[in-house]
């Protein structure tokens, strides 16, 4: 397969280029590096040292001898450019995960709002029309979240994979039909991915275009079998408050001795997928697209579901590292349940990677390697859903 990976120098991205290229499939990789540049805006690095882009692709080469290419190009701006690629390299398949994907990140300002609004739905719909116009035959498989869902709030029902069967009333008629699950996102960043399904679902119908949503927990983990070849290869591991995700923050809070940062009970559950889990699901669905004029096809990357303040309690009881409740900073259900339907990956032929001591300590030994490239204040999370907090707290209560 031709495969272009959008995002490519990116957590998810870097490691699904090198998932492909080791299995013989060519690789392009198209990025504008903005994710390095936004390290540079919040004065924090990966707690990992990546390498440069061309240094990381100059390593592969010279330990594979397999070659990828990389354009530096902005997804939801230069869209000529990006048309011109879809029909020069005349991918099978293009892997989208050029997006800004931090929810503290996308509510710290007005500013970050609109750049996340501005950067995902524009990448997303340059994308979609460039697909139609130069590479209508390719299979689109775009990064989503489980955050489209709203984790739960439909009590005892297990959230499906996509659409759901409702019952419409209406003018004192009512008629069956399946819908999309409705959306209920919790972050300006978690409603960009609502907003990308609808842009599937118009060109999936409009333009006849094979698009794949896979609909993803929080990642965890850092390395894969080709990140862990050379250190020039090694993956980003985002710690800090705005990019840190919950579990890989545990792990290497517990690595540098700092409390655990619960964000308030701690009583919020989430699937969760490990990165290696993430680059085979990626590969499973690339390797069988839907036909042209199928229905956009959704499947929920994730293998399992956790309590944060299990998660704490687990991290917590192995490594003797205290848990810290913090006010939290978000707007979010403070308890919620979740079960979470994940037959289509699994259907693939995915074998599923569970959370074990092994996997835990790995990351673990990875953060304590680079401990000292840690940043201490940049840990607590200090962008807020709403400034008044005590008013949202007293409208949550009330709810
Ligand atoms: P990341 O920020 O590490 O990587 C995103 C990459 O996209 C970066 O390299 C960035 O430079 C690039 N990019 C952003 N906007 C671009 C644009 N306009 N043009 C070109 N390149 C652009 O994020 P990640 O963790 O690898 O996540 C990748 C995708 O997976 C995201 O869409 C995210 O929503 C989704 N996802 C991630 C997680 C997770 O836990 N990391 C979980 C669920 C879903
Ligand atoms: N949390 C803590 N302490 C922390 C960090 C987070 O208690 O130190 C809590 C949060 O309040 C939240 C939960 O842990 O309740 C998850 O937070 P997170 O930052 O790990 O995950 P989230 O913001 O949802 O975003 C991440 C990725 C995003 C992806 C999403 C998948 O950054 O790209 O879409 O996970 S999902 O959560 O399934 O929607």
């Amino acid at each position: 397969m031709r495969v272009l990976v959008l995002g490519g120098d990116g957590f998810c991205g870097w490691p699904t280029a090198l998932h492909f290229s080791a299995r013989g499939h060519e690789v392009v990789i198209v990025d504008n590096l903005v994710r390095r540049a936004t390290d540079g805006e919040l004065g924090v690095q990966s707690l990992t040292p990546i390498r440069s882009l061309d240094e990381r692709l100059d390593a592969w080469r010279e330990l594979t001898g397999r070659e990828i290419e990389f354009r530096n190009l902005n997804v939801a701006r230069d869209y000529e450019a990006l048309e011109e690629l879809l029909r020069t390299e005349r991918p099978d398949a293009v892997v989208h995960f050029a997006e800004q994907r931090a929810a503290p990140y996308s509510m710290k300002s007005r500013h970050h709002k609109r750049y996340t609004v501005d950067n995902n739905v524009n990448a997303t719909n340059n994308l979609l029309c460039a697909m139609v116009e130069a590479a209508p035959d390719a299979h689109l498989l775009h990064l989503g979240t489980m955050g489209v869902y709203g984790y739960g709030k439909a009590r005892g029902l297990r959230v499906p994979e996509g659409y759901v069967e409702a019952t419409l009333r209406s003018g004192g008629a009512e008629a069956d039909i399946e819908m999309l699950y409705p959306p209920d996102p919790g972050s300006i960043y978690h409603m960009t991915k609502c907003l990308d399904q609808q842009l599937f679902q118009f060109y999936a119908k409009n333009d006849g275009l094979k698009i794949t949503d896979l609909h993803q927990g929080i990642v965890w983990g850092t390395s894969t079998p080709e990140t862990d070849m050379d250190e020039r290869l090694i993956n980003r591991f985002d710690y800090d408050g705005d990019y840190g995700t919950v579990l890989n923050r545990f792990l290497m809070q517990a690595a540098i001795g700092h409390p655990l940062t619960v964000h308030g009970t701690g009583g919020q559950t989430r699937a969760f997928i490990h990165i290696r889990d993430t680059v085979r699901c990626i590969e499973l669905a690339a390797l069988s697209p839907p036909k042209r004029g199928d229905r956009v096809r959704i499947m929920n990357q994730m293998t399992e579901c956790h309590r944060v303040r299990d998660l704490a309690a687990l991290v917590s009881t192995r490594t003797g590292v205290p848990v810290e409740h913090l006010d939290n900073p978000r707007k979010e259900a403070p308890e919620n349940d979740l079960d979470v339907e994940n037959a289509g990956l699994i259907g693939l032929g995915l074998n599923p990677t569970f959370l074990s001591e092994g996997l835990m300590h790995e990351v673990i030994a990875v953060a304590q390697r680079y401990a000292d490239r840690c940043d201490r204040n940049r840990i607590v999370c200090t962008s807020r859903w709403v400034q008044d907090v005590a008013g949202a707290a007293a409208q949550q209560a009330a709810e």
